[in-house]
């Protein structure tokens, strides 16, 4: 009975084991560790201490290559322990990253997997292109067999995504099974295993009410950076002080879920006094609909939107756009003119 259970302590210890290096959605590798965090791809790999997306302190994985042939010759990187397992049983599709080309040409990046045995890759059907020493930029490699192409091997897509025996990211002009010879370097950070593609904001318009500082980009993260408006007359009896029309693009026309994250605030006094609307333009009606409304913050508050129903009447067919409109309203009686509204992120993150 006692060896029994040991048997059964030692294959759990080895499940565990297994479930602790596999792929899991939401894993997030940032290399502030100090660590290659298991990935690999020649000699000049390192953990660069400074100088990551948010700068000083934030870790980062160098990689370079030096061209000609044999390990190191490709300015690719690979993990075989995280990155690896059954990605359908963990519904990862999507692998996204910030990345940073650190070299004298453009990069052209491709995802890549590879199946049983390592027999069999998968790689990125289109590039992501990089510029030459380009800003840290997040991209998304979408794992779907329409976005890929088999490069080596038989096994089908559904056979690899089910195990996945290495994740690799290269330089690779034109799809193949090699990647190309590249002298240069770049920068790898918060590899993040997702459902599907995270979208940014890539337009904006005012209806009612001033840019005072802040832009587009400044939507893009949870950051110091915030688009700040300030409130304008109402153009009649009931309508906001402040309405921001917010566009996206969507790389992908069919979806599952969808997701939409706002952080606002107001300097309105009492900020409660605010009332603050988030509205989706609904592409079937051609109307928006009202997902939120809620009083004002002084300070950031964090909205996350789960829709119910089918959320591809999101998404405008052909273009792909996504649209939402952020509203401020005065009550009427207790502001000075003058008061703001920003928005600190705005994005969709998508399930496919
Ligand atoms: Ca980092
Ligand atoms: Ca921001």
């Amino acid at each position: 009975m006692k060896f029994i259970k040991t048997l059964l302590a030692l294959s759990f210890g080895a499940a565990l084991c297994l479930s602790a290096q596999a792929i899991t959605l939401g894993q997030v590798d940032d290399f502030q560790d100090g660590t290659l965090q298991a990935w690999d791809g020649g000699p000049w790999m390192n953990n660069i201490p400074n100088g990551g997306p948010n700068g000083a302190g934030d870790r980062y994985l160098e990689v370079e290559s030096r061209g000609g042939s044999g390990p190191g010759s490709r300015l690719a990187t690979y993990n075989t322990l995280q990155w690896s397992g059954n990605y359908t049983a963990a519904g990862v599709k999507t692998v996204e990253m910030h990345l940073k080309n650190m070299s004298s040409q453009p990069i052209h990046m491709r995802a890549v997997i590879f199946g049983p045995g390592q027999a069999t890759q998968w790689t990125s059907s289109t590039a992501v292109i990089l510029p030459a020493n380009s800003e840290w930029t997040r991209v998304s490699f979408i794992l779907s067999a329409s976005t890929m192409v088999r490069v080596a091997g038989s096994d089908s897509f559904a056979t690899c995504m089910a195990d996945v025996t290495r994740f690799m990211i290269r330089h690779n002009v034109n799809a193949s099974s090699g990647g190309d010879p590249f002298v240069g370097f770049m920068g790898v950070d918060n590899v993040t295993a997702v459902a599907g593609p995270t979208v940014f904001p890539n337009a904006l318009l005012m209806l009612t009410g001033v840019v005072q500082s802040g832009n587009i980009d400044s939507l893009r993260f949870q950051d110091s950076d915030r688009l700040i408006m300030r409130e304008a007359p109402p153009v009649a009896l009931g309508a906001p002080s402040i309405d921001v029309r917010i566009d996206g693009t969507s790389p992908v026309s069919t979806i599952a879920t969808m997701r939409l994250r706002v952080v606002t605030s107001t300097s309105g006094a009492p900020a409660s006094a605010v009332t603050q609307v988030i509205q989706m333009f609904n592409y079937s009606t051609n109307v928006f609909e009202t997902v939120d409304t809620r009083q004002g913050t002084a300070a950031d508050n964090v909205i996350i939107i789960d829709p119910t129903g089918d959320p591809n009447r999101f998404i405008e067919s052909g273009t792909r756009r996504v649209r939402i409109r952020v509203r401020w309203f005065d009550p009427g009686t207790l502001f000075s003119f003058g008061w703001v509204g920003r928005i600190n992120q705005v994005n969709w993150e998508l399930g496919l």
